[in-house]
């Protein structure tokens, strides 16, 4: 982000690192990007947030980081937030656990900036993982295989 995935759907890959930065190491101003990953059937998403550095403001209203589950309910893609921030992350990492899971098969990353203070932070980095519910069980490292969830 930003690129030519934004308002896009992918499909294909095995693990996705979803950035923010520009060349300069910082990110855009005036953006408004969302990109969406969907994994097989069964699966969810292990999403570990590992860099962090987005503009803070009251309720985030200036600069902001989203990340949703999509969910289907009565025919409707309902975003629901995967983070528990309504107004979504800004900030620092320091203020964050730095790992979510996603109720399902298909998330959303969405990053919404404003044009003051720009080119003053690094952004984000995340890395989102699928791994079946069954099967795997995230850890600290990674993805070990083997383990039931409890
Ligand atoms: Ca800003």
């Amino acid at each position: 982000m930003p690129s030519d995935s934004c308002g896009q759907t992918i499909t294909t890959g095995d693990q996705w690192k979803v950035i923010s930065k520009l060349e300069d190491g910082t990110y855009l101003p005036d953006t408004n990007c969302n990109i969406s990953f969907k994994t097989g059937d069964y699966e969810r998403f292990y999403i570990r947030v590992t860099g962090f550095n987005i503009e803070e403001s009251r309720r985030c209203e200036g600069d902001r980081l989203f990340i949703y589950n999509i969910v289907e309910e009565d025919g409707q893609l309902n975003k629901n937030n995967v983070v528990e921030f309504p107004f979504g992350l800004c900030g620092e990492t320091k203020s964050l656990p730095n790992y979510y899971y996603t109720k399902n098969d298909t998330v959303m990353v969405e990053f919404i900036t404003d044009g003051t203070n720009a080119k003053q932070f690094t952004g984000f980095e995340l890395l989102l993982t699928p791994y079946n519910e069954y099967k795997y069980s995230p850890t600290e490292e990674g993805v070990s295989k083997y383990n039931k969830l409890p």
